[in-house]
């Protein structure tokens, strides 16, 4: 499963209202942080890491581990009490919206839907490098067990690789009648993965006409839930996603099973 996962529990046990962390004992509040303070290596910097962990709800709290980062920096571990409380009732979870299908299902429902192969191209944008993300989930050899899209026979996949640029994204998309468009983006410095990511979206709606724009989706392991309305994607996949998710997710958008006489959709 990806991070889109169930905190429903079992019917049996009855989630506990209000939580805390637990260290040693029930509810102790202990939890463990890591941080990088831009100050030499002292006392003074130990002193202001415990402010920051009292700032930051951590009482008591102690450095568990201080070491130099040049001779500017300090990365900081401490251990300490969070006096804050969890309420469980409170998390909005976003469900996977659609069903989870075989690959013998994913072809099938192409084939007799579209009636042709449905086209991917993928790519890790801007100047992202990070290829092993977007490969896991296109390559043939796929990832956490499944294999990757380029496995499906009615799939056909273009995989552009590392450090793709924005206009020639588009242009591969436009001359391989792509359906659906992948992009990568794992550096998140600056926020880089939003602005490449809002570049890409901008860029095809000026390039396509209204209503034919490719299936738009983004992936990488520090997206946020929920922010495919900001970034102009059609979906968005985090840390753990699995090739089998995206293969029927591009089902569920481009390939639908036609609702049935009573509304309800085949399956
Ligand atoms: C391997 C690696 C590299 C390799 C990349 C090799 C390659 N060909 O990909 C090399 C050594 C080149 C590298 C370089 C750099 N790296 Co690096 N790298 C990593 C590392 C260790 C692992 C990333 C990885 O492969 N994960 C495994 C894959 C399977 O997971 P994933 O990417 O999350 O993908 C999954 C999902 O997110 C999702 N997914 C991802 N993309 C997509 C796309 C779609 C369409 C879909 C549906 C799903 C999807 O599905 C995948 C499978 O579940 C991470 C740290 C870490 N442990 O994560 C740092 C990390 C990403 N790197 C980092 C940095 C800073 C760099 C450099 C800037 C370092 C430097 N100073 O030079 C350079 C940048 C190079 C560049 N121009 O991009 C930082 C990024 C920090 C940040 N906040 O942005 C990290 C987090 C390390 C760190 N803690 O500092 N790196």
């Amino acid at each position: 499963m990806s991070n889109r996962t169930h905190l429903t529990d079992s019917p049996r046990k009855l989630t506990p209202k209000i939580v805390r962390p637990y260290g040693d004992t029930t509810g102790d509040g202990m939890i463990q942080v890591s941080f990088t303070l831009p100050l030499p290596h002292d006392k003074r910097a130990e002193g202001a890491a415990l402010q920051l962990a009292k700032k930051m709800g951590m009482d008591p709290a102690l450095v568990v581990h201080a070491k130099a980062i040049g001779p500017d920096f300090t990365f900081f571990v401490v251990y300490g009490s969070s006096n804050h409380l969890v309420d469980p009732s409170q998390v909005r979870v976003v469900e996977r919206e659609y069903p989870l299908l075989t690959a013998y299902e994913v072809n099938q429902a192409i084939r007799q839907r579209l009636r042709r192969k449905l086209v991917v191209v993928g790519a890790c944008i801007g100047t992202d490098a990070h290829t092993v993300g977007i490969d896991a989930i296109l390559n043939i050899k796929g990832f956490a067990g499944e294999k990757g899209l380029e496995c499906y026979s009615e799939l056909r996949v273009v995989n552009l690789g590392a450090q793709v640029m924005v206009p020639e994204l588009v242009a591969r998309a436009r001359e391989e009648h792509a359906d659906a468009v992948l992009v990568s983006q794992v550096v998140t410095q600056k926020d880089a993965h939003i602005h490449n990511t809002t570049q890409m979206t901008a860029a095809f709606r000026e390039a396509y006409p209204a209503g034919t724009v490719p299936l738009l989706v983004a992936g990488g392991p520090r997206f946020e839930d929920g922010s495919e309305g900001r970034l102009g994607v059609d979906r968005i996949f985090g840390r753990g996603t699995t090739p089998g998710e995206v293969a029927s997710y591009l089902v569920h958008a481009l390939a639908p099973a036609p609702a049935t006489p009573s509304g309800r959709k085949a399956s």
